[in-house]
């Protein structure tokens, strides 16, 4: 019997378990805010593959927003739980960072000490062997202790799988969901199958790669039991019962601890809300800091997203204002925007100009087509045109001393605020280099026509690098500002303070 082959594993199993399993829960916590998975850009109605929810979607455009399609999941089975998508991506993104480091050391190990060998096949034979594996199993029988040397076939190839074509894939379709990444690397969304087709094709590889944590967890109890747990925790040595009931001990122990802490973390979450968001954002955004802040959208350079792919159908958060939220608004849409104001303002010296929409049009025009994404999930493709945020800027003459942001203003007021309290108008800051892209504007047209009521008409913010969440509809005024800190709860946005949202909304 090999038992005294030394076969703990290079490097912790556990935090990469651990890891993935933070993935999940923080990524069910993201499906839910979006319970339906599509493999078209567009997003119609009735054209999902996958849904987990018996809501139908009306057919119409502009009547039903992705925030009442939220559901709210138990705190035990997704972190935080509860419809705090906000909460949900920052756990994912800090459970992810961390699940890519273990992996970056595990594989270092792994070459650094030879240990490969005992996992990634080096013969052809290594698909006969397990073929007969599979067989063993199917029939409910288990394959000899001789053949876990220290691993067999199948186990082998699980494991190369697993780490080399399964988790390089989750990491790809999960940063492809980055608009920065997005507007700089159109072609590669496009060979992933767009926005929906890396998000299907994430989900899938999360479900493979759950399902071989599961199958690989009970098969440890299940396939020779004694001999891995002892092998597992003590790194090999004699088989004994008692050596065998102690390593158990440990294994289920670890287990349990692992759970009731992720739970707990949930609870922690949910007990303040705006510290977890303080907490957890200032990890993720050193991941964006080093990877998308300094990506610039191609703009209209991008030639690999065209007219062409223009989708036929375009959800919508946020409803246009009504009678009550803006009359202003309302009388000008009923007079084909006659009287409509657009302020722009430097709130540091207090200095503003009014502009219609006529003034905007002799602006120097710019026009491209962009991925819109909510970061709920859907998306959709149009072509925008409008004027570029600096140029509107200008006419306040140059940017003031001390501005350090750009605060965009609605019409409208938010769908939803924090602990209920009365709406205010929605809002979005942006930092100067993002302001700064090509693809931040103030949209008049879409699609070559005026913008739809729904979709922000007569003029809207389009910040292409990032999520829908920074993009304001319905715009009333635009300012320089020195701090987002001095304004609404001080996060930066409607969707910062409501939804706890990132400010930086890259990925
Ligand atoms: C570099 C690694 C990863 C990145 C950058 C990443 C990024 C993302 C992003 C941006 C989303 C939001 C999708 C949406 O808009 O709905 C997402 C969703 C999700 N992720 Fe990841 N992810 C990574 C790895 C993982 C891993 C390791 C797992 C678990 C095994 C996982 C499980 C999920 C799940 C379950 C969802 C929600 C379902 C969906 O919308 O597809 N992710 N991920
Ligand atoms: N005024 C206003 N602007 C808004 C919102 C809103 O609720 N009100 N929602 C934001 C979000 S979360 C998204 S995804 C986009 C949706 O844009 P669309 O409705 O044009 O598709 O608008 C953004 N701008
Ligand atoms: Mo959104």
């Amino acid at each position: 019997m090999p038992s005294t082959t030394k076969s703990r594993r290079p490097t912790g199993w556990s935090p990469a378990g651990y890891t993935t399993i933070r993935g999940t829960t923080s990524g069910i916590e993201m499906l839910s805010s979006l319970p339906r998975l599509w493999w078209r850009n567009e997003c119609a109605p009735k054209t999902e593959w996958l849904k987990f929810t018996r809501r139908e979607l009306p057919d119409e455009e502009g009547v039903y927003t992705s925030l009442m399609d939220e559901k709210s999941v138990s705190p035990i089975l997704s972190l935080p739980g509860r419809e705090n998508i906000g909460l949900g991506r920052h756990w994912h993104g800090l459970s992810v960072m961390l699940w890519v480091l273990n992996g970056i050391v595990y594989v270092t190990l792994l070459f650094a000490t030879g240990l490969w060998r005992r996992i990634i096949p080096t013969s052809w034979d290594v698909f006969g062997e397990a073929w007969e594996s599979l067989k063993t199993y199917l029939s409910l029988d288990v394959p000899d202790i001789s053949h876990f040397q220290p691993y067999d076939s199948l186990q082998m190839l699980g494991y190369t799988f697993v780490i080399f074509v399964l988790a390089p894939f989750l990491m790809l379709t999960g940063v492809a969901m980055s608009p920065a990444i997005r507007n700089r690397f159109p072609r590669l969304i496009k060979l992933l199958g767009g926005h929906q087709g890396a998000r299907s094709l994430h989900f899938i590889c999360m479900v493979l790669f759950a399902g071989f944590i599961v199958v690989h967890v009970s098969l440890v109890f299940l396939v020779h039991r004694e001999h891995n747990v002892i092998h597992m925790v003590f790194g090999g040595g004699e088989v004994t019962s008692a050596r065998a009931a102690q390593a158990l001990v440990i294994v289920v122990v670890t287990i349990v601890a692992v759970v009731v802490f992720w739970i707990a973390l949930s609870y922690w979450s949910l007990a303040d809300r705006a510290r977890a968001q303080r907490f957890t954002a200032a990890f993720t955004e050193i991941g964006r800091k080093i990877f998308l802040n300094r990506l610039r959208p191609l703009g209209a350079a991008n030639t690999v997203d065209t007219d062409a792919d223009v989708s036929k159908f375009h959800w919508t958060n946020g409803l246009p204002p009504t009678e009550e939220e803006s009359t202003v608004w309302v009388k000008a849409r009923d007079n084909n925007w006659e009287g409509l104001t657009i302020t722009v303002r430097d709130d540091i010296n207090d200095v503003e100009k009014v502009l219609s929409v006529d003034d905007l049009k002799k602006l120097p025009r710019h026009s491209y087509v962009a991925t819109h994404t909510c970061m709920q999930g859907w998306s959709a493709t149009s072509r925008w045109t409008g004027v570029r945020l600096t140029d509107v800027m200008e006419v306040l003459g140059p940017r003031p001393e001390g501005a350090r942001y750009l605060l965009a203003e609605s019409y409208g007021l938010a769908q939803k605020m924090y602990d209920n309290r009365p709406r205010e108008p929605f809002y979005a800051c942006i930092d100067l280099d993002t302001m700064a892209e090509a693809t931040s504007i103030l949209a008049y047209e879409r699609n070559g026509h005026e913008i739809e009521d729904y979709l922000g008409g007569p003029a809207r913010t389009r910040v292409e690098s990032n999520h829908g969440y920074k993009h304001v509809k319905w715009i009333s005024r635009l300012m320089w500002i020195h701090d987002f800190a001095d304004y609404g709860d001080g996060r930066g946005g409607t969707h910062e303070d409501s939804a706890l949202q990132a400010f930086n909304g890259r990925i």
